[in-house]
């Protein structure tokens, strides 16, 4: 295996599947429950407010009782070992990759343990429930507290530092994503037309599938650590 220096990882929801967490398009998906267009658009949220938080306070209850799987640790692992940069881009609002130790990490569309004022712009580490009757800490007024999530619409975040990583990248491995939302579905072709090396790993072939240089089908706890094995030169 080529020895490659600046590696950019972008990662979705079949990455924590394994874990517990629902993904968004598969069959029993949260799309086949939920219209995306109502939960997670700000039009939705300013419609039906007590819907959306609902549905948030749902899934962060549900983060309670998950653990990172070894996809995650072993990303974590590739961080901590190989020489040269590794940086984590997640459209995952889960914390399963902090959990698994994974520092150089971008949630482009932000955590769902983190709530925002749209009052105010603060944000705060929330772990509880979020209301139209939650104040925020900050400004103290209410009604504005919303999960610090990016919805369908808006700007993801760290765009700026996301592309400097991805022009900078000679290794992008796209692992457990679908490659319909972007821009994080068009970060492949920006990584190829830079250069790099393109590896899909998921468990079936994404939208995308076709642009890859490279690809390994299975579930992520079998192909993560495998592929993390050949990269390290099975240092382990
Ligand atoms: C924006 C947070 C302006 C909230 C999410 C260009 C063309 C068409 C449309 C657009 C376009 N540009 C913009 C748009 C509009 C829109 C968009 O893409 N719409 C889609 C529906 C067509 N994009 C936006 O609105 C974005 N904002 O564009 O701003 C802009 C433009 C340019 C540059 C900068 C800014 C904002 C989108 C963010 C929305 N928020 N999530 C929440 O979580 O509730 S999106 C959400 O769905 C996820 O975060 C993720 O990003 C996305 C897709 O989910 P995946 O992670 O891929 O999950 P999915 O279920 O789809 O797939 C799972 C995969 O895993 C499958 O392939 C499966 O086979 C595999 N798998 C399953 N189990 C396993 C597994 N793999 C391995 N092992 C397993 N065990």
């Amino acid at each position: 295996m080529k020895r490659f220096d600046n590696i950019v990882i972008l990662t979705g929801a079949g990455l924590s599947a394994e874990s517990g967490l629902s993904t968004f398009r598969d069959k029993d998906g949260i799309w086949a429950k939920y219209d995306y267009r109502e939960v997670a658009t700000p039009e939705g949220f300013r419609a039906n407010p007590v819907l959306v938080h609902d549905f948030y306070n749902q899934r962060r209850r549900a983060l309670a009782d998950v653990q990172p799987n070894a996809a995650h640790l072993a990303l974590a692992r590739l961080e901590r070992e190989h020489a040269g940069g590794v940086t984590i881009v997640t459209q995952n609002i889960d914390a399963l990759h902090e959990a698994a130790g994974s520092q150089h990490l971008i949630h482009m569309h932000g955590e769902l343990m983190k709530a925002l004022c749209a009052h105010c712009g603060e944000r705060h580490a929330w772990g509880g429930d979020l209301g139209l009757d939650t104040a925020c800490p900050t400004c103290g007024r209410v009604g504005g507290m919303r999960p610090d999530v990016v919805w369908f619409g808006e700007m993801p975040y760290q765009m700026e530092r996301i592309y400097r990583a991805l022009t900078a990248a000679d290794l992008f491995i796209s692992i457990g994503t679908s490659g319909n939302v972007y821009p994080a579905a068009g970060f492949v072709a920006e990584a190829r037309s830079a250069g790099a090396h393109t590896v899909e790993l998921n468990l079936e072939p994404s939208e995308g599938a076709s642009v890859f240089a490279e690809a390994h089908y299975g579930p992520a706890t079998r192909i993560v650590p495998a592929f993390v094995d050949t990269l390290l030169g099975a240092k382990r």
